[in-house]
């Protein structure tokens, strides 16, 4: 998926995003991009964007749809990637035991040996939303030696977070460093979640 150029530099990094169904993926794509707020239908197969900022090379955003039924082509889709993008429903907590389940799986594919990850905990500014630390803690991401990975909270619907999102790609991009940890936590919504790191 990469390609690079004749000087060995990237002219496009591949982004493939991935997370259980409604987690907010579509929403994050078209918001990324810029357009409003989109009203989304289930994703069959993926979306794809060019995310591009002056001064940066192009990001290729792979939005996959995440249904249980197409997650077995999942794998497909981490061929060459430069870094995936795992999104998270902070108000689902029935399901964040399947979404950790299902990028613990993903993180154990040949294909994402090395490649750098970003967990976003998206609908942060919704009532109820689980507090980032402890989306970090159920995640225990630091037992893992072989990826350098971020955590950022954000919400697609209001779009904070977001340009942290992309600097966080660009920075991960170019890290290659072994188990390097990062968390940050994006202030939105202290008031309402004071637990938040
Ligand atoms: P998916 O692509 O991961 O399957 P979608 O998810 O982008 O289709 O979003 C699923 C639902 O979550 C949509 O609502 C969407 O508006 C909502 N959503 C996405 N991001 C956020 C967010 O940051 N905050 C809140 N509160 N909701 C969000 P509907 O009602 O259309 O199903």
């Amino acid at each position: 998926m990469g390609s690079v150029n004749s000087r060995g530099h990237r002219t496009k990094i591949q982004v493939a995003m991935m997370g259980l169904d409604s987690a907010g993926k579509t929403t994050l794509l078209y918001k990324l991009k810029g357009y409003q707020l989109v009203k989304t239908v289930p994703t069959i197969g993926f979306n794809v964007e060019p995310i591009e900022a002056l001064g940066y090379t192009p990001l290729i955003l792979w939005d996959v749809g995440g249904q249980s039924q197409l997650r077995a082509n999942w794998k497909d889709y981490l061929e060459g990637i430069d870094i995936l993008v795992y999104v998270l429903d902070s108000t689902d907590e029935a399901r964040l035991p399947e979404a950790i389940a299902e990028l613990m799986k993903i993180l154990k594919d040949p294909n994402m040996a090395g490649v750098p990850f970003l967990v976003l905990a998206n609908k942060q500014e919704a009532p109820g939303a689980l507090p980032l630390l402890e989306i970090k803690n159920r995640l225990g991401l630091e037992r893992l030696e072989d990826h350098c990975w971020e955590l950022l909270a954000c919400s697609a619907l209001t779009g904070e977070g977001l340009p942290e999102a992309l600097k966080s790609l660009r920075s991960l991009q170019k890290s290659h460093s072994r188990g390097c940890l990062h968390v940050r936590a994006h202030r939105m919504g202290r008031a309402r979640n004071p637990d938040r790191a």
